[in-house]
């Protein structure tokens, strides 16, 4: 698998389905990243079934959609709850932020039977070789 792990976070919206998880691994997306998709597991709650989720209902950011080709039922973090696994473009997502520790990534769409979902997560957005690890060096961030 080529790596797109490159953005991410745990995140949870609460919405009509509660417990929509939304896992993006790890949580840090690199804007010098060359990778082509960010990928994205969404949990749902008990009661609810991630297959019928309608992937071309999902957006991320309101505006990026889902890759109706890529996805997969499985249990990527061995909770025994299964997850559906969806990717986005990852230049698409690169675009609609900047350099920040956290910024809120959403994801919305709806079930085969219009059941409206939603999350919300954070993640941390870093420009490579100027990572930003020590608060007290604002010069780490560079934008460019
Ligand atoms: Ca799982």
């Amino acid at each position: 698998m080529e790596s797109q792990f490159d953005i991410s976070l745990s995140c949870i919206g609460y919405q009509n389905i509660n417990s929509t998880k939304i896992d993006f691994n790890p949580d840090t997306l690199n804007l010098k990243s060359k990778g082509k998709y960010v990928t994205a597991y969404i949990e749902l709650q008990e009661g609810y079934d991630v297959s019928l989720i309608d992937v071309s209902t999902l957006l991320l950011q309101e505006t990026i959609s889902a890759e109706l080709s890529m996805t997969n039922i499985g249990d990527y973090n061995s909770n025994g709850i299964p997850d559906l696994m969806i990717k986005f473009d990852r230049a698409a997502l690169q675009s609609s932020v900047t350099v920040v520790d956290s910024v809120a990534i959403t994801l919305s769409g709806a079930l085969n039977d219009g059941t409206y979902l939603m999350g919300i997560g954070y993640i941390r957005v870093i420009h490579k070789g100027s990572e930003h690890y020590n608060e007290e060096d604002p010069s780490s961030i560079v934008l460019g």
